[in-house]
């Protein structure tokens, strides 16, 4: 027999009260008349059925919190059953999976939105709305969630420690927010990560070398931060990433050459930092590379051969460095260039005849 303490739960809707007596009578009769299977079955129906009432009085609880406009927008959020609401998904058995609420306008802040109440949530997309304050520590109790993403709001205050423990997360995207603070290393922990979105924020201290433990990613967005300190070499170990995204920090150092084992890379942005050194040899093992953009830094040495290998590269940025000696031949070998630029430097113009044009 299920215990039935429920009945004194403080839960329940008011409305929701009468149905919910007939059907505790309901099941109580039969489970006296009926074999024990049946009955279990009816139990868990109703176990279901208040569950889906708890998230529902949470979901009402944070609509009441958020201004009238949003009140309106959300004017489908009302009774007991999130399941058919605007933005709500729910799974087989009546219980919210997916809360899409992205470009809704939706203005307020997340402190009212008890995350206790969701253990089966995969998805809170609140992306392009007008929520602000800090994003809540308790955001950790969605133990299922898979795709989190707060980009474009006025998020402030630091990324809570406890994000790390979303250990199904495969999206993470907060950026375009006010966030500040430094990268937590514990980020790390976040091992089924596959996009990581950080860009145009306020974050600030060093790049975790944790990050390089995150061997599923395929997207990196750390660009238009405060970030200092050197590339950490742990992130050679990236080998999916498609897309790495550094540029418009205060990064010092020289680039790793770990970065050489990405060898999934097609897009390298390391623009607008404090980057010294020589361009690394190791480059010309990305054959997948499409863009290098590596301009405005402090970067000095000449241009490695063995970025003739590139056979792939579109886009050559290197324009703003202190780069000095011959342009290798081998970039006559990349017969696709549609940019390739290497002004305000030091270079030795000794381009391969017919590439001049290109130079800005
Ligand atoms: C929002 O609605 C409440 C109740 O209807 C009203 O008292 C309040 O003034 C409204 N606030 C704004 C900002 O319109
Ligand atoms: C929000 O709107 C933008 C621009 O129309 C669109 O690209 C984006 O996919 C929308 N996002 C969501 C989550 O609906
Ligand atoms: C969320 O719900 C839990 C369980 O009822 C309760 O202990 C907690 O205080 C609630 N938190 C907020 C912020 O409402
Ligand atoms: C719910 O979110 C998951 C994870 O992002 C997604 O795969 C799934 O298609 C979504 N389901 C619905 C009904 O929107
Ligand atoms: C970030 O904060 C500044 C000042 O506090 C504010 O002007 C700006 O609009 C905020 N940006 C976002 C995206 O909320
Ligand atoms: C990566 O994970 C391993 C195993 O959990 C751990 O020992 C190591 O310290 C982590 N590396 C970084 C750079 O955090
Ligand atoms: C690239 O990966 C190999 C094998 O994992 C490792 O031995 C090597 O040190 C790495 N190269 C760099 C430059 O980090
Ligand atoms: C070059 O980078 C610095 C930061 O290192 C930035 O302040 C400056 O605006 C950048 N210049 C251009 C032309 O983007
Ligand atoms: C280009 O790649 C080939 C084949 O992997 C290699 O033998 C050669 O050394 C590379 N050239 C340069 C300049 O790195
Ligand atoms: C350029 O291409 C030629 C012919 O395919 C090849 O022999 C040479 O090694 C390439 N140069 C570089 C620097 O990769
Ligand atoms: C540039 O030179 C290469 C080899 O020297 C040749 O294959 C190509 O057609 C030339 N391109 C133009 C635009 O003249
Ligand atoms: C049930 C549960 O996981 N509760 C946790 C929610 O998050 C807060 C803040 O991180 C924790 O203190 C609770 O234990």
């Amino acid at each position: 027999m299920y215990p039935y303490s429920f009945v004194s739960s403080h839960f329940l809707m008011a409305s929701s009260v009468p149905k919910l007596l007939l059907a505790i009578n309901f099941i109580a009769f039969f489970s006296i008349y009926l074999p024990s299977s049946t009955a279990s079955v009816a139990a868990i129906a109703r176990d279901r059925e208040i569950e889906a009432g708890k998230e529902a009085r949470a979901l009402l609880q944070w609509k009441n919190s958020l201004d009238n406009q949003s009140q309106v927008i959300l004017s489908s959020w009302d009774g007991s059953n999130p399941c058919n609401w605007v933005g709500i998904a729910c799974d087989n058995a009546g219980s919210v999976t997916n809360i899409s609420l992205g470009n809704y306008s939706l203005k307020g802040t997340l402190h009212n939105l008890n995350f206790s109440f969701f253990p089966n949530l995969v998805k809170l997309g609140l992306h392009n709305n007008l929520l602000y304050g800090t994003i809540p520590s308790r955001i950790g109790n969605l133990s299922k969630l898979a795709f989190l993403d707060l980009a474009y709001n006025g998020f402030s205050g630091n990324i809570p420690l406890e994000i790390s423990l979303l250990s199904s997360l495969d999206h993470l995207a907060i950026d375009h927010n006010n966030i500040s603070g430094t990268i937590p290393q514990e980020i790390g922990e976040l091992r089924s990560l596959s996009q990581l979105f950080l860009h145009e924020n306020k974050l600030q201290g060093n790049i975790p070398s944790s990050i390089g433990n995150l061997s599923n990613l395929v997207n990196l967005y750390l660009g238009d931060n405060e970030l200092s300190g050197s590339i950490p070499e742990e992130l050679g170990m990236l080998t999916s990433l498609h897309l790495f995204d550094l540029a418009r920090n205060h990064l010092t150092g020289s680039i790793p050459s770990s970065i050489g084992n990405m060898t999934s890379l097609a897009f390298l942005y390391l623009f607008s930092n404090e980057l010294s050194g020589s361009i690394p040899t190791e480059l010309g093992m990305l054959r997948s590379l499409y863009q290098l953009q590596l301009w405005n830094n402090s970067l000095t040495g000449k241009i490695p051969d063995s970025i003739g290998n590139l056979s792939s590269m579109d886009r050559l940025h290197l324009f703003m460095n202190k780069l000095s000696g011959p342009i290798p031949s081998g970039i006559n070998n990349i017969t696709h260039f549609k940019s390739f630029q290497l002004a305000v430097n030091e270079l030795t113009v000794n381009l391969p005849e017919n590439m001049s044009w290109w130079i800005a």
